[in-house]
């Protein structure tokens, strides 16, 4: 336990608040995660699975209605609804900590609370995090002993410093109507009440690492970013550093991970971070970025041999998979997994399920959560305290239509107002409709911390600050023809496009002048061994004039929401893609 004195008071006032039977505090210890895995399973809150076959692998099932983020149900109680800003839902704070303080009185009664302190970030690296998590889940424990590095470590990183991030977490009665995700930026603090999912209850990550990071980002002069990092390396052995900012459920993982087909020989990527970056100018003037996780909460359905094997092979130990699918050899499975569905098995609901059910065996948003230093192609940069120099970052979507299969951005200016434009589809991994369109500027929407109109200013500060920037490109994996199929084969063919993006960078070759950025000449994407017709590949690379004159309407309604906090540099962009569209 530590002899911080401020943890130790803060403790001490969020334990009379909740009114625990005792407190644990978590070391990090293999032995004290072990025998808190003996009492949940006997609890009967995770099963073991089998541990031949999958050794140190759990599985859990949350609540039928606690399977995903609830961004209704997320609140940024910064001072002042202007500051929240259009795109977050805001409540005063001190309306907020009265409301929630009810929730939480006595919210622990008869139960453990548990007391973890974690870094976000590598231990040593001045640009790491600490925050404290109190909750009374197990569940919540062992997750974020895989996501974040806990325990002792946490504590000396802190010191005796006051400098952390307070999270208070009770999973309560899991009653939808009472959840509530509390983001009190000027505290530094998060409380959490009545979920006991994912992003809503593991603290450090998109609550701290994304919405808190965000806002001290903007203070402190870093980004804290929704987007994975991978290095690629080709076949003369170089390895130049790529983040991307995807929005959740569109592919951030399996493209940190891709295995190039085989033809393309000499390539190989490696994985830095699959989900978040924190990104600063480095003494060299580049951009650096760190993945601040020490873990990976995946999508599991979809993830095969086929599509994402480096996933796959993350999962097979240590590993704890929450509402997927049960075999009855007490292993996992999920839709979209190599060969046939499992003859009989329970769903992630808990009823028994054969193929001929009519309903999914692993719900959408089902999730894997597993140590990234076990991942086959983690980078050898993982544990690095500076992270590592970016080349280039991309944006991307699901887009159906509109968006091409790759296009750059004419500078630094037009890369951030292609960003703070996107537009994606909805998935699983919110609740809420899924297949409809949105904007998400820069996968962010969910997740900023602060009024986006003032991030979209810091976005462009950052591009003043260094005149060695990363290039700014935009992909869609997601295009689909008539009949609804996606016509680019994407997974791990999508390095042909990050190889043209490496070429731009490095100057080597040149692109064709659209009214929307730089697109590929057919010639220069290497689609050596890629079973590919010409028309698709037009079709790929097409940009529809009328259809982005459209889109510049939404475009322009989007942005009429921020008022004078919108920066006039992206107004004007707007309307220099007008005019390039109407030529
Ligand atoms: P979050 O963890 O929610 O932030 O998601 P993510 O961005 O990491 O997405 P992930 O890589 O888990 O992919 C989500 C879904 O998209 C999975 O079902 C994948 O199989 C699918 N997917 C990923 N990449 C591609 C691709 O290139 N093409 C197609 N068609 N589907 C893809
Ligand atoms: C996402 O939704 O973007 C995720 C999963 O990465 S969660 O941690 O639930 O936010
Ligand atoms: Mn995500």
């Amino acid at each position: 336990m530590t002899d911080n004195k401020f943890v130790l008071s803060w403790v001490e006032e969020m334990k009379a608040l909740v009114k625990p039977a005792n407190v644990v505090w978590i070391d990090g210890s293999e032995e004290q995660l072990e025998s808190l895995r003996e009492q949940s399973c006997k609890s009967g809150e995770m099963i073991r699975l089998d541990q031949e076959k999958l050794p140190g692998c759990f599985y859990h099932r949350t609540a039928q209605n606690d399977v995903a983020r609830v961004e209704d149900r997320t609140f940024i109680c910064a001072e002042s609804a202007e500051e929240a800003g259009p795109t977050n839902n805001w409540m005063d704070p001190k309306a907020a900590y009265e409301k929630l303080g009810k929730l939480f009185d006595g919210s622990m009664a008869g139960k453990t609370m548990y007391v973890i302190p974690f870094i976000m970030g590598v231990l040593g690296s001045p640009f790491s995090k600490v925050g404290i998590e109190l909750t009374d889940s197990i569940y919540v424990v062992l997750n974020m002993a895989i996501m974040t590095r806990v325990g002792i470590q946490a504590e000396k990183q802190l010191g005796d410093s006051a400098d952390f991030t307070k999270c208070l977490h009770a999973c309560k009665d899991v009653n939808p109507d009472e959840r509530w995700i509390m983001h009190f930026p000027q505290d530094n603090t998060i409380w959490s009440i009545n979920s006991a999912y994912g992003g809503n209850v593991l603290l450090g990550k998109k609550c701290l690492a994304l919405r808190i990071a965000s806002y001290l980002g903007k203070k402190e002069g870093w980004m804290a970013e929704h987007m994975l990092i991978l290095g690629l390396e080709n076949p003369k052995g170089e390895v130049k550093y790529i983040a991307a900012a995807f929005p959740s459920a569109c592919g951030k993982t399996n493209l940190a991970m891709l295995i190039p087909p085989a033809i393309l020989k000499g390539y190989k990527v490696y994985t830095v971070g699959d989900d978040i970056a924190w990104i600063r100018v480095g003494k060299d003037g580049r951009l650096w970025a760190m993945n601040p996780e020490a873990g990976f909460f995946g999508v599991a359905p979809g993830t095969s041999n086929k599509t994402n094997p480096n996933a796959l092979a993350t999962t097979m130990k240590n590993t704890i998979f929450t509402n997927v699918f049960l075999k009855d050899d007490n292993t996992v499975w999920w839709e979209g997994m190599d060969g046939d569905a499992p003859a009989s098995g329970i769903d992630w609901l808990g009823n028994p399920w054969t193929p001929e059910s009519g309903v999914k065996g692993a719900h959408p948003n089902s999730r894997f959560t597993a140590p990234a230093a076990q991942c086959p192609c983690i980078s050898p940069e993982f544990e690095s305290t500076e992270g590592v120099p970016l080349s280039a970052i991309v944006f991307g979507g699901r887009r159906a239509k509109t968006a091409p299969l790759v296009y750059q951005s004419f500078n630094w200016n037009h890369g951030v107002f292609m960003g703070a434009t996107m537009a994606s589809e909805t998935t699983a991994a919110a609740a809420g409709q899924v297949g409809v369109v949105r904007r998400d500027p820069m996968a962010m929407i969910p997740f900023c911390g602060y009024n986006m109109g003032d991030y979209f200013q810091h976005w462009l500060d950052m591009g003043t600050k260094t005149d060695k920037l990363p290039l700014i490109f935009h992909v869609n994996w997601f295009r689909t023809n008539a009949d609804g199929k996606f016509i680019w084969p994407g997974f791990g063919d999508n390095i042909r496009v990050l190889n043209w993006i490496l070429a731009r960078c490095a100057g080597e070759v040149d692109a064709v002048e659209t009214a929307i950025g730089y697109l590929p000449k057919k010639e220069d994407l290497d689609l050596t061994g890629l079973d590919i017709s010409d028309e698709v590949l037009d079709e790929l690379l097409s940009v529809d004039k009328e259809v982005w004159l459209e889109e510049t309407k939404g475009i322009g309604e989007f942005f009429a929401k921020f008022g004078d906090r919108l920066p006039k540099e992206l107004a004007a962009e707007l309307e220099n893609l007008k005019a390039r569209l109407s030529k």
